[in-house]
């Protein structure tokens, strides 16, 4: 594997911890300062917390500034927390958000060249040169997958195919003809792809794909073996939002154990969510990000909602970037059925160990009466499918038990046929809450 140490921008991934920090500081005062100046969302939050831009003389000082929340953004809507006026803003992307409007992030020709450069790092990460072919299967459009790959990926030079997201049979098509050598995608959508390719009787080493690059998602490491040994390839998570640039926040290397932060540009924090108040490294709680050099959309301490923790030191990849575990989940994605916490990728990881199991699932959550229901719809493979019902029932028992167990919580299962779940083309909808329709009636 001679890619394994091959980096994008040595000085900038090796930096020593207290250039880093002394960097950081100085980033910090500057976006501080701008948005106070110019935002008056932040004008005002701050002086409401009695912060000015001149408080800010130590890192650690960050904890003294107002938060970002989707609402704060949902009430600026569209363009109100940008920090230049929009002849400079060259490129607006968006996200929904849960109220019905989406977030808008706005890039000045800057914001797209810091973007290009932290993704050109991210396919760094797992190898990529100026002699690969990228097929970009994330959705082009306001989503930021598609571009934002797109730009890193010319960055380094590589071939970009950008066909985007679905037409699975054309994706196929065109792995085979062009020796496609990497591939980005969200993990449902390779997923997807395996699965045809499967059907159609195309092997590994029909293929020159030797690396995806997979994210804009939740997904297991249990998924991740399955998919790396399907494709006999690396799959790298890649982690990213729309509110702090897109993808290329921050991406494992092939070391395989943490996401690099790319931190010179995007202060991370983990915060309690219930207290609000910083947590210290190790501890697992809801990820916050300060960004460090953004020109139009600066954003100040943003409650992504995702759960993990951070660890800092250097990797054996030799990169210092401040690193975050596998997203598993989002505090808004959690499931509380029956007072008991239910994450899909608990789901995912239970089902991706039982031999016989697809790994295509759909949570169906309702309620009766008083009495939440969990129901989870399981696909089987084609062998298993066409067995006798005994082994079928022998099976449903086995994945009933082990569900159960790890969730604590009585789940009423539903073996389906394979293909009867919907195959994903960009990021999967795993959750079916009923509860919340009844709910608003
Ligand atoms: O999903 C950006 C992206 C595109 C990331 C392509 C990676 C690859 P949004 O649509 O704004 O942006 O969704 C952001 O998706 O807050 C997480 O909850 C989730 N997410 C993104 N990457 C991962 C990942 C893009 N690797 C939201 N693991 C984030 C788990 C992820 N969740």
């Amino acid at each position: 594997m001679a890619a394994k140490h091959l980096m994008w921008n040595q000085s900038a991934e090796c930096m020593p911890d207290s250039k880093k920090k002394e960097l950081q500081l100085e980033r910090l005062k500057e976006t501080v300062k701008r948005v106070y100046d110019n935002v008056p969302f932040y004008k005002k939050a701050m002086d409401e917390k009695g912060v000015k831009p001149s408080d800010i003389v130590k890192l650690s000082d960050v904890s003294k500034l107002p938060f970002t929340t989707k609402d704060d953004l949902a009430a600026n809507y569209p363009f109100g927390m940008f920090a230049v006026p929009l002849k400079d803003v060259v490129r607006v992307h968006c996200s929904s958000g849960t109220t019905g409007k989406p977030k808008v992030a706005g890039y000045t020709r800057n914001d797209i060249n810091t973007w290009a450069e932290v993704m050109a790092r991210t396919l760094g990460c797992g190898g990529t040169t100026e002699k690969d072919i990228l097929q970009n299967a994330y959705g082009y459009g306001l989503f930021t997958g598609g571009l934002g790959a797109h730009y890193g990926a010319e960055k380094i030079g590589a071939t970009v195919v950008p066909i985007s997201g679905g037409n699975t049979k054309r994706q196929i098509l065109i792995m085979k003809d062009f020796g496609t050598t990497k591939l980005c995608s969200t993990p449902s959508y390779c997923l997807n792809i395996a699965e045809s390719l499967r059907e159609q009787g195309v092997e590994p080493s029909d293929l020159k794909l030797n690396t995806a690059f997979l994210g804009a998602e939740p997904w297991t490491s249990e998924l991740r073996a399955q998919i790396e040994k399907e494709l006999n390839i690396d799959a790298i998570d890649i982690y990213g939002l729309t509110e702090i640039i897109g993808p290329g926040v921050s991406s494992e290397c092939m070391e395989k154990n943490g996401l690099h932060i790319f931190d010179d540009h995007f202060l991370p924090e983990i915060i309690d969510p219930a207290t609000q108040q910083p947590l210290p490294e190790g501890e697992i709680g809801e990820l916050v990000f300060t960004s460090l050099t953004k020109e139009a959309f600066p954003i100040i301490r943003y409650r992504t909602r995702d759960i993990t923790k951070l660890s800092s030191g250097e990797c054996a990849c030799g990169r210092t970037h401040v690193k975050m575990q596998r997203v598993t989940g989002r505090t808004d994605d959690m499931l509380i059925v029956r007072g008991v916490n239910v994450y899909p990728s608990q789901v995912e990881s239970v089902l991706v160990a039982i031999p016989g199991v697809e790994p295509h699932y759909q949570i169906l959550v309702d309620r009766k009466g008083a009495m939440d229901l969990l129901e989870i719809w399981v696909e089987v493979s084609e062998t298993v499918f066409s067995d006798e019902i005994k082994g079928l029932e022998n099976l449903e028992k086995k994945i009933k038990s082990n569900l159960e167990s790890v969730l604590q919580i009585a789940v009423k299962l539903k073996l389906v046929e394979p293909k009867t779940i919907q195959r994903s083309e960009g990021k999967a909808k795993r959750i079916i809450d009923k509860r919340t329709v009844y709910d608003k009636i």
